[in-house]
Formats: C-alpha cells, structure tokens, sequence
C-alpha cells in the first residue's frame, strides 16, 4: 500500500485519518506537526517531524495531505499547501467510501471527502478545499480551490463558491448564485 504523511495532528487529522482507513489506499507512515513531540501518538499514528524536517521526509515518502482544518482563514492551509507542491509531493484526492460522488463531477488534488457527503453530476470542486461530513455539494456547482465546506452545508445547483472561503455548518447557499473569494459564511445562514 502507499504510504502517506499528514500534515496537522488536531481534531480534523482525527476525523482525515478515519476516512484514509476506511478508503483503504493508503497506508499513513506519520503525521507532521510544528508543536507535538516526536513519537506523540495520534489515533495510534506516531509524530515524526515538524514542517522543517518536510524535506528530508521527502526523500521518504511520495504522498502527503494537509489536515489542518480551515475555519478563520484558508491562510495555513494555503502555505502548507504550496509547501508541499514545492517539495514535490503528490496531494491525492481523498474520498470516503461512505460518499457519494457522481462520476460526472471532478475534484481536484489535495482534497477530502468526508463521510456522507453527496457531490452531484457536473460539480467541480478545486485544490486543498475540505468538503466535511455531509455536505450536499448539487449538480454544476463550482468550489474553487482551497475552501471549506462544513459539516451538513448545502450548496445548491450552480453556486460558484469564490477560492479561500469558509462555508459554515448548516448554511445553504441558494441555486445559481456567485459568492466572492475570501468570504465567510457563517454556519446555519441563507446566501441568497
Ligand atoms: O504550520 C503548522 C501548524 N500550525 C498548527 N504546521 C504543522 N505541521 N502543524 C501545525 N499546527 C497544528 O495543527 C497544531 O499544532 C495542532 O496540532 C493542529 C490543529 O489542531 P486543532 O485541533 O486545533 O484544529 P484543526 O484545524 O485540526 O480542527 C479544527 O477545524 C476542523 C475543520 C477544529 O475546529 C475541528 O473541530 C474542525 N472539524
């Protein structure tokens, strides 16, 4: 199986690590993170580094994923990101078992699917953007890169949702409508 590293040990490595097991593709080696000890154990998963040892793991390891969640601002994620992009890593698309994903959408690398989540037909979704637990993402809907979709949002047909934003836990997002970059959708909230 391959091996993968993740970067980030909190809460959404937790949930990222139960989605990578039950997907089953690839083995996680470690978990990279600026301020737990090496040989910390995450769900079992043992601390090997923090960012600066990320080149010397390279020589190592080929895949690796951001699991620094996203709520504030997109601006870790998008660092670590391009970090990783640098160093030649290659950023999967994670997608759990437990979602659905229409063969005719597409999803870009360094993405997680989350359990329970619906992506319908013609929806794109970009680069380092988190789609959590059951988010409805509908059919011609465009996410752009480095965004959150947070758990049970819905997003309905043809949003585009502008690169670097936060959409909250329970918002919904009416058909058709362009939300900027950068923005932040509080949870439970109506964008029309
Ligand atoms: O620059 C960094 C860095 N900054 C913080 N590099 C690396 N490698 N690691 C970094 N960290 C680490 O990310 C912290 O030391 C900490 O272990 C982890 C962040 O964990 P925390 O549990 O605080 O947040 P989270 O981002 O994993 O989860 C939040 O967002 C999710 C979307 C929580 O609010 C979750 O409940 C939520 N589901």
């Amino acid at each position: 199986m391959k091996e993968i590293i993740l970067i980030g040990g909190g809460g959404h490595c937790r949930s990222v690590i139960d989605v990578i097991e039950m997907e089953g593709k690839f083995k996680i080696a470690g978990i990279v993170d600026n301020n737990l000890e090496i040989g910390d154990k995450i769900l079992g998963y043992e601390v090997i580094g923090c960012d600066d040892e990320l080149e010397k793991l390279r020589k190592k390891y080929d895949y690796a994923l951001v699991t620094i969640g996203q709520i504030k601002s997109a601006e870790i994620r998008i660092k670590l990101f391009s970090l990783l992009k640098n160093l030649n890593y290659n950023l999967p698309v994670i997608i759990s078992p437990r979602a659905y994903v229409s063969k005719h959408s597409f999803i870009d690398e360094g993405t997680v699917v989350m359990h329970d989540v619906l992506i319908n037909a013609n929806a794109k979704v970009g680069k380092n953007c988190i789609i959590n637990s059951k988010a409805l993402i509908e059919h011609d809907v465009v996410i752009e890169d480095n965004c959150h979709i947070s758990t049970g949002a819905t997003v309905n047909g043809g949003v585009v949702l502008g690169k670097n934003s936060f959409f909250g836990s329970g918002a919904i997002a009416k058909e058709y409508i362009k939300i900027e970059e950068n923005s932040f959708i509080k949870a439970r909230s109506l964008v029309k």
